[in-house]
């Protein structure tokens, strides 16, 4: 197998040979073919789909009968997700800025289903996921067959987002090394049909290496490389003492969060987990990239004005914008 790595930065020193993507160590690290094909397309792990005349994308509003998906998002290079409608639309904007694209007019596309907005501009897609797990899912697992059927090459999928920090200064950004489940294993463990299917929620690392490079050029705030916890819940499962119901003492919920430290995690979040675990299964390369809003150790109420919230949240897509500003450079070269 030769190397397919699609290089947004050239390696440094001391950097990942390859994307975790790779087909050089797919065969390793799956035991299987790469579904990765030698033009940067990929094929779905599915072989039910191949018996559907039409799949229909109902969260996302499309099908691949009725909208011609290569032409519509066959050039879509990254997939930026995050949990508000809003935050997605300014991220949006702003990429349109940095690409000097004009935004007039942008068009939330998936205006028919109501659930999710969709934005492109460019080789960007920018959308919304809701909040926790299984609405993030929905719409990973949706897009994922949409950038297949659109026949997308080697699409990168970066979720920037919000959490709670542990031990860094509130205002620090977090690109997540694992994400680690309530259950503090470093997995995404669904039920299936009556059983708990247990997949691996790994990021890559030579991805995490090129942003924390760009990251680490912008003044006035500290990015990591960490583990991000992926709780089910805001409350309990954060081992917060503010919710509507506790069964923990203060210092059972401070031992929880020096232990979570201990372990190397950086932030807590709701998604991290499975969307390590999906994206890496559909062979696809992914980051999740977030801000801490508050300091976990010190606090469990968010208190930030909302301007202060605002400007904090720039600062994922400031770092995002960068890296694809250097995809976008090298293909207008
Ligand atoms: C971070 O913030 C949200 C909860 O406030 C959740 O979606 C997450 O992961
Ligand atoms: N999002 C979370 O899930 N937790 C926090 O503490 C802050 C934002």
């Amino acid at each position: 197998m030769e190397c397919d790595c699609d290089y947004i930065l050239p390696t440094i020193d001391g950097w990942e040979e390859h994307y975790q993507n790779c087909s050089t160590r797919w065969l390793k690290d799956h035991g299987t073919e790469p579904l990765k094909n030698s033009d940067g397309t990929f094929r779905l792990r599915n072989k039910h789909l191949t018996r559907l005349t039409r799949d229909v994308l109902y969260h996302l509003g499309f099908d691949n009968e009725h909208y011609d998906l290569p032409a519509m998002f066959g050039d879509v290079k990254f997939v930026c997700m995050g949990g508000t409608k809003y935050r997605m639309k300014e991220f949006a904007k702003y990429i349109a800025k940095v690409l000097n694209i004009p935004d007039e007019g942008l068009l939330n596309l998936t205006k028919h289903s109501h659930r999710y907005a969709m934005y492109k501009v460019g080789p960007v897609l920018s959308v919304n996921h809701g909040m926790g797990i299984p609405s993030m899912t929905i719409l990973l697992q949706e897009v994922i067959k949409l950038l297949s059927y659109a026949k997308a090459r080697d699409p990168i999928i970066i979720r920037i987002g919000t959490s709670g920090g542990l031990n860094i200064p509130p205002g620090s950004v977090v690109i997540s090394s694992w994400g680690l489940n309530g259950t503090l294993k470093k997995s995404y463990d669904i039920p299936v049909m009556g059983k708990i299917m247990e997949i691996p929620s790994i990021f890559d690392k030579r991805l995490n290496q090129e942003l924390l490079h760009l990251a680490s050029e912008e003044k006035g705030f500290s990015t990591f490389i960490g583990g991000t916890m992926a709780a089910d819940d805001f409350y309990q499962g954060q081992a917060r003492l503010d919710g509507p119901f506790c069964d923990y003492t203060e210092s059972d919920k401070v031992s929880f969060l020096k232990a979570l430290v201990e372990l190397g995690v950086k932030n807590i979040e709701m998604e991290a987990t499975a969307f390590a675990a999906f994206t890496r299964e559909a062979g696809l390369r992914s980051a999740d990239v977030c801000v801490t809003v508050i300091n976990r150790l010190e606090q469990d109420q968010v208190t930030p004005s909302k301007s202060v919230l605002l400007e904090w949240q720039e600062r994922p897509m400031v770092i995002i914008g960068k890296y694809i500003s250097k995809y976008y450079e090298r293909i207008n070269k």
